[in-house]
């Protein structure tokens, strides 16, 4: 039966219901009480749709992939090369050799960092990022930095949490290498403007790479729309697997660029002489991929297409604004990150109440959120804040897990505040 008809009630608006029931963590209890899981910006759930195709693979074909003649081997390769096409399609790539699977978001930025920026950057270059970046975008710079003498220009943020736009064109400069630059901020929630950023850099040929973690799970995206260069996604945000990620780049880009690892699948023919690298995308996959972690990639594409990007965008909005409205009852609660286009991303802090304490109390009611320095430390350093609660809601929430986090919340300031 088509998914669509099944999770998406007549009004064309998502049957969260019926969606729960696709996710089966979702009806475990923690502590004796039903989860509610709002921690999806660190990591989302997989429905059923994901677990069994990944099932179903290692029960039924799993072989190494590109290398046999064997029906195993083919099964399996046609399972993984048709996961590619999943993803090109649902990012618009142009082609297949744009996309390149990696363990993460992570790895993708540190592909990009080793193989596009080592090669060809040197001293008095520089890379531009915003400081409102996850250290996945900030760290492998400062790597490349290090090795190449190159500098790492950081455009301000404002107090609402938006990137200054003004600022960052002034910091475009004649030796801007690159622009690296979040889609969604997973602190804040904050979604840049990224047209507008990509348009200034680009005016001035600097190519640009966005880091779609936050983005890709909650909204479309169309890299050819966006004319970006670079484009890197985790598909463990995206109710897929962990372990398996994307890189988008655009093919001449690629082309140009040195592999970063060497291996197996990655060449063509190896000699002690000489060895003839393989085309693209396989240049960049060295060693044995992750299969399973592909089709599970590709599942979890057909699930969220099944309910359809831009209904999955508008569900979560309406959870974000209900969200903001209820929590600003709470006594001494402050909202950390006003941009006006935000993802369904509430980070906080309550009065006297230090974020660590608060995720413990939430835990002991059942409600899962994140509380840290979120892996963005530079933007706590902007707040003069230790660590900020977030809480970050995927298209299966409810209004409900919402109400019960408000009421912890209540719980923990009695107890504490
Ligand atoms: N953010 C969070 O709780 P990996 O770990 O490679 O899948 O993704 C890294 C990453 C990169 N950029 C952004 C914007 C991210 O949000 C993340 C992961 C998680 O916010 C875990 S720290």
């Amino acid at each position: 039966m088509n998914a669509v008809h099944v999770l998406v009630s007549d009004s064309g608006a998502l049957d969260v219901d019926a969606i729960r029931r696709d996710f089966p963590v979702l009806e475990r209890k923690v502590r004796g009480l039903p989860l509610s899981y709002l921690d999806n910006a660190a990591s989302s759930q997989r429905p059923r749709a994901v677990i069994d195709a990944m099932s179903h693979y290692y029960e039924n074909s799993h072989a190494n992939v590109h290398r046999g003649v064997h029906t195993l081997s083919q099964e399996a390769t046609d399972l993984f090369e048709g996961a590619r096409e999943k993803v090109r399609r649902f990012v618009n790539a142009r082609s297949t050799r744009e996309v390149i699977f990696v363990r993460g978001t992570t790895e993708a930025i540190n592909l990009v960092a080793q193989s596009y920026g080592r090669p060809t950057f040197g001293p008095g270059d520089e890379i531009l990022v915003s400081w409102l970046e996850h250290h996945a975008n900030i760290v492998p710079w400062q790597m490349l930095c290090q090795q190449t003498g190159a500098t790492l220009k950081v455009a301000p943020i404002t107090q609402s949490g938006e990137v200054d736009f003004d600022a960052f064109a002034a910091l475009l400069s004649p030796r801007t290498r690159l622009v690296a630059l979040a889609h969604v901020s997973n602190a804040l929630g904050t979604v840049i403007p990224v047209h507008r950023f990509i348009a200034a850099a680009r005016a001035r040929g600097v190519p640009v790479l966005l880091d779609g973690a936050q983005a890709v799970p909650h909204m479309k995206v169309d890299v050819q729309e966006l004319d970006c260069d670079f484009y890197a996604f985790s598909g463990h945000k995206m109710c897929g697997p962990t372990g398996i990620g994307v890189l988008y780049g655009r093919e001449s880009l690629l082309n140009a660029m040195p592999p970063w690892q060497g291996g197996g699948d990655m060449i063509l023919a190896v000699s002690f002489e000489k060895t003839v690298y393989n085309g693209l995308p396989y240049k960049f996959e060295a060693g044995t991929p992750d299969i399973a972690g592909a089709i599970g990639l590709g599942a979890a594409i057909d699930y969220l297409e099944s309910l359809g990007m831009e209904r999955i965008a508008a569900a979560e909005h309406a959870l974000l604004v209900y969200a903001n409205e209820r929590l600003a009852t709470v006594p001494g609660l402050r909202f950390v990150g006003t941009a006006p286009e935000k993802a369904a991303v509430v980070s906080f802090t309550i009065d006297k109440v230090h974020p660590h304490d608060l995720g413990t109390i939430l835990d002991h009611e059942g409600v899962a959120i994140r509380t840290g320095h979120h892996c963005a430390m530079p933007v706590m350093e902007f707040y003069g804040l230790p660590a900020t609660a977030r809480a970050s809601f995927a298209f299966y929430n409810t209004r409900a897990e919402i109400d019960r986090l408000v009421e912890a919340l209540h719980t923990a300031r009695e107890m504490l505040g």
